[in-house]
């Protein structure tokens, strides 16, 4: 574990926290996870596909379709979700709290042009529990704005190997994705990103 920390508006952001070694071990468990849970492009409730892919493990994951935005106890086939592997957990007890453990945990799939729009994340019955985010593959250039929508933002890349921690202030505060540099890295022989996020839900 190398790297430095760096804080924007509360965000913590351990860069390189993971070693290749480790970034491999997570990435194993993430194709047993989708083995068993698929990759789905969400719609969103305006009918819009998401450029993003997504699946969840864990007692709970976060959907969107036609009807909203919501965490359900099941994949969209039916299947209950798997669950969270122990090299991600063990994360969580590191950067996250030891009090609780997480419900759900988001996995999403940037391929070649996919983007995340700004949004905050309120659907968590509880945010003052706080996010962890762990960034493999390609690198993202990470916006992170206000508590509100509209003004002022800074922007960041997110390496392969970073650890983000939002908590307290920042939990609340409106973030997405404007790109990937694709091919940056090669932990993905195809290329892409992968972030993996781990939240309490209720
Ligand atoms: C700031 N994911 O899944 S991770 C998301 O890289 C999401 O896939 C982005 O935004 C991604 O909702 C950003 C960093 C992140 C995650 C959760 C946050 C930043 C956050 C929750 C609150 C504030
Ligand atoms: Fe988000």
């Amino acid at each position: 574990m190398t790297g430095k920390t760096v804080v924007i508006r509360g965000v913590e952001i351990h860069k390189r926290a993971l070693d290749p070694r480790y970034q491999e071990r997570v990435l194993d468990d993430l194709r047993t996870v989708v083995r068993a849970a698929p990759l789905i492009s969400p719609t969103t409730p305006r009918g819009r596909k998401m450029s993003v892919r997504m699946t969840s493990a864990g007692r709970c994951g976060w959907i969107s379709d036609r009807l909203g935005y919501r965490y359900e106890p099941v994949h969209p086939d039916g299947q209950p979700w798997p669950d969270i592997p122990e090299s991600i957990l063990s994360l969580w007890a590191r950067y996250g709290c030891s009090s609780r453990m997480p419900d759900c945990c988001l996995i999403n799939h940037y391929g070649q042009g996919a983007r995340m729009g700004m949004h905050q994340d309120n659907d968590e019955r509880d945010m003052s529990w706080p996010v962890v985010s762990i960034s493999l593959g390609d690198s993202a250039l990470f916006r992170i704005g206000n508590r509100e929508r509209g003004g002022s933002t800074e922007s960041i890349w997110l390496d392969s190997g970073d650890i983000a921690v939002l908590g307290g202030a920042a939990r609340m505060l409106y973030h997405g994705i404007d790109r990937i540099e694709f091919g940056s890295s090669r932990l993905l022989s195809r290329g892409g990103r992968i972030n993996v996020t781990l939240r309490v839900v209720d």
